[in-house]
């Protein structure tokens, strides 16, 4: 029987509420030991400052993981792992215990009412595209190669954590 296929991931990690920095090396680990998930790197942890959102600052991340699922099924698995953390959605940029959005599912251009990828709005974010190219330096996204896009993102504060 052929091995089902292994499609590379990119996930943010974001968090402005509770202990966020725990949250997300929490989240990242749980990730890691899902059934269908394998490979999975962590970025450094960052600092950031929120954007087109109020509140404490973020702490931000990205994961890279080789899965088997398929993109909704990542979604779900996702969403589940945010609820665990306490998530609520009060209304849209709230602060938040912890958000996961998936960024990148191989190559796949997805549009349905319940999942955009690429995510719309990762290459004009700091807080995504530092920690992306911290794992993936050579990544093109159809606006550009991450490094460009991210000097394009000079004005938004950010500081590594770890
Ligand atoms: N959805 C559609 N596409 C996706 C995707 N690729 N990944 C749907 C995840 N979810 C996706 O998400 C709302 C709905 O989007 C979901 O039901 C899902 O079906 P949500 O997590 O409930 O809401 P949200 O996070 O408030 O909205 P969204 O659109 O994810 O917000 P953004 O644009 O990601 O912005 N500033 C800093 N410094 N750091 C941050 O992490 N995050 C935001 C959230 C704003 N400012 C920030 C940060
Ligand atoms: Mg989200």
């Amino acid at each position: 029987m052929p091995l089902p296929a292994m499609t590379q991931a990119y996930i943010g990690l974001g968090a402005n509420l509770g202990n966020a920095l725990a949250s997300l090396q929490q989240a990242a680990a749980e990730l890691a030991q899902m059934p269908g998930i394998a490979q999975l790197t962590l970025s450094p942890l960052y600092r950031t400052a929120p954007v087109d959102s109020s509140g404490p600052d973020y702490v931000n991340a990205v994961a890279a993981l080789g899965t088997t699922l398929s993109a909704q099924e990542l979604l779900h698995l996702l969403q589940g792992i945010e609820q665990r953390h306490g998530r609520s959605r009060p209304y849209r940029n709230a602060p938040r215990t912890l958000d996961l959005d998936l960024l990148l599912f191989g190559n796949e251009q997805i549009n349905t009412p319940e999942l955009i990828v690429p995510h719309p709005r990762m290459h004009e974010r700091a807080f995504v595209l530092q920690p992306l190219t911290d794992l993936a330096p050579n990544l093109v996204l159809a606006q550009g190669t991450v490094k460009s896009l991210l000097a394009g993102c000079s004005g938004q504060a950010l500081e590594i954590i770890s």
